[in-house]
C-alpha cells in the first residue's frame, strides 16, 4: 500500500497540473497565468485548486454557467489572504447583500475578487499571487455555497 502513494501522488499533480495550467508559458517560467473557472447550478467551481509560483501574474475568467436566476443562484471568486476563517467571511458575507455578499467589515481581507455573476455572466479579473508561499482559500460568497462545498485554494510554492 506504502509503495502505491508516490505514483498516485504523481498522478493527481499531473492531473491537477493539466486542468489548473491551461495555456501558462513553457513550463519552469513565471509568465502569466490564465485560469478558466466555471459555475453552474450545482455550486462548485470547476476547479478547487490552482497553482502559481509567488508574484505570479493569474487572469482569472470566472463564468457562470448556470440557469437559474440571480438573486437566487450567483457566483463570484474571492480570494482571501492567508489566515482568514473562511467560514467566518462566509458568515459575514451573507447577510452583505447590499455590497454582492462582500462584507465591508473584511474587505480588507480579500486579495481579489471578481464580480458576482447572474447565469450566463462573465468577468475576467488579473492577480497577482503572494509572494509568501501558503496555501490561499478561494470561495463563492453567495449565502451557504462556500458551506456546499464551493470553494477552492490556491497554492503558491
Ligand atoms: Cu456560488
Amino acid at each position: 500500500m506504502k509503495n502505491l502513494l508516490p505514483p498516485l501522488l504523481l498522478a493527481c499533480g499531473l492531473l491537477l497540473a493539466g486542468c489548473a495550467k491551461k495555456d501558462e508559458a513553457p513550463a519552469g517560467g513565471n509568465g502569466p497565468l490564465t485560469i478558466e473557472l466555471t459555475a453552474g447550478d450545482a455550486m462548485k467551481y470547476n476547479l478547487n485548486r490552482i497553482d502559481a509560483k509567488p508574484g505570479q501574474e493569474i487572469k482569472i475568467i470566472l463564468t457562470n454557467i448556470g440557469t437559474m436566476p440571480k438573486v437566487a443562484m450567483a457566483h463570484n471568486f474571492v480570494l482571501l489572504q492567508n489566515g482568514v476563517d473562511p467560514k467566518a467571511f462566509a458568515d459575514a458575507a451573507a447577510t452583505a447583500i447590499a455590497t454582492d455578499y462582500i462584507p465591508a467589515a473584511l474587505a480588507d481581507k480579500v486579495l481579489a475578487k471578481t464580480k458576482l455573476l447572474g447565469p450566463k455572466q462573465t468577468d475576467e479579473i488579473t492577480l497577482t499571487a503572494p509572494m509568501e508561499p501558503g496555501e490561499y482559500t478561494y470561495l463563492c460568497s453567495f449565502p451557504a455555497h462556500f458551506l456546499t462545498g464551493m470553494k477552492g485554494v490556491l497554492v503558491v510554492q
